[in-house]
């Protein structure tokens, strides 16, 4: 063995760690995105599928593959910031991935694409315990995302974590509707993927110890939680939440659970009757409208619904980072016994998500227990 080898095998005897069960024991470590190099998304239709307002979607068609103008990057690098130092002074460990150039172009045998950020790790990896899944990405803007994150992946494999990759999807016209249209406000819910192979953003995912909640959605297939199932295996069980966004992306804005028994929910995007009965036991916690921010001109090219209000972060099973301009938000988890953080974010719309979105926990301090 060499000296090299050995120094990692030693290293990977001593504690795991990563380490994360569910969305609210203490929070040690996280990984914080980054928006140095951030590109604007492709115009494919798997994206405008996705983005909920229809001034959004027109303006994404007309300034796709640019890069952020500075505008926007400048505030809510800002924003930023002042989240990472938040996370410091709670005694939270922060690691980033590397700055990335993502207006680079790069090809497949089969199509050609711009990268999009590593703004929103939750998105592309997901933490089960001691093991980091690589998710297999629906957007081609997203092919490489998780390589800036590779120094962080190898030296977290070098200390003892287990880092798997699902089957990297090919992305083939196949895999998408070509006559997907934005569905109506009401009745079924379109999909622009179909079960060609499996694709899952990691985002689709909440855990909460052996039980996990999926939505299907425009970046998440049957195939792909499937997918999932089998290769977490026993004791794992995974449910489906069923969404009633008009452009499902991601249940981290639909349900989010808080502490054991406590779940937050979207009530425009869930039926709370119908979900699924294990939950009926449990306290749901109706999010309030969201507030609008005022003067917030980056709503106009959210790449998000109004919703982020839900993607808050737990600290632990008492104290949440909520977004400031959010006080119905604030007030409810007041209410309910929480000690909500506020933190400014409203600037990181554009870039795809709020605080659940930038954020990836690496290591809470728990084991994995049954909740049900
Ligand atoms: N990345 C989270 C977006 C979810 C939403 O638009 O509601």
């Amino acid at each position: 063995m060499t000296p090299d080898l050995r120094q990692k095998t030693e290293l990977s005897r001593t504690a795991c760690p990563v380490n994360s069960h569910n969305e609210w024991d203490p929070l040690e470590e996280v990984i914080v995105g980054r928006l140095e190099g951030a590109t604007i998304a492709s115009d494919h239709i798997a994206v405008t599928a996705a983005i909920p307002g229809k001034s959004a979607r027109w303006l994404a068609k007309i300034t796709a593959g640019w890069k952020y103008p500075s505008f926007l990057l400048s505030e809510a690098l800002h924003e930023l910031e002042g989240f990472v130092e938040l996370l410091g002074t709670l005694g939270v460990t922060v690691r980033r991935p590397e700055p990335a150039d993502f207006s680079i172009r790069f090809k497949t045998p089969h199509w050609t694409s711009k990268g999009l950020a590593n703004a929103c790790p939750r998105d592309s990896l997901l933490v089960i315990g001691d093991e980091i899944i690589e998710a297999p990405m629906a957007w081609r803007c997203r092919y490489f995302e998780t390589h800036s994150f590779r120094p962080l992946l190898k030296e977290y494999f070098h200390r003892g974590a287990r880092w798997s990759a699902a089957p990297k999807p090919e992305l083939r016209d196949e895999l998408y509707d070509p006559d997907y249209r934005p569905p109506a406000d009401s009745g079924p819910v379109r999909y622009v993927i179909n079960e060609f192979e499996p694709v899952f953003d990691a985002a689709d995912f909440v855990r909460c110890g052996t039980d996990l909640f999926v939505t299907r959605s425009n970046v998440t297939n049957r195939s792909g939680i499937e997918w999932l199932r089998r290769h977490l295996g026993e004791p794992y069980r995974i449910h489906e939440i069923e969404s009633l966004a008009r452009h499902p992306m991601h249940i981290d804005t639909t349900i989010l659970p808080l502490a054991p028994g406590r779940l937050l929910v979207n009530p425009e995007y869930v039926d709370v009757k119908r979900l699924p009965a294990m939950l009926k036991s449990w306290d749901i916690l109706i999010a309030p409208e969201p507030d609008p921010v005022k003067g917030n001109i980056q709503r106009f090219v959210s790449m998000s619904s109004r919703w982020l209000s839900v993607n808050v972060l737990s600290i632990d099973q008492k104290r949440v980072i909520v977004e400031k301009n959010q006080p119905s938000m604030i007030r409810l988890l007041e209410r309910h016994g929480f000690e909500p953080i506020p933190c400014s974010f409203a600037s990181y719309a554009p870039f795809g998500g709020s605080f659940h979105c930038a954020t990836l926990d690496i290591r809470r301090r728990g084991e994995r227990q049954c909740y049900f």
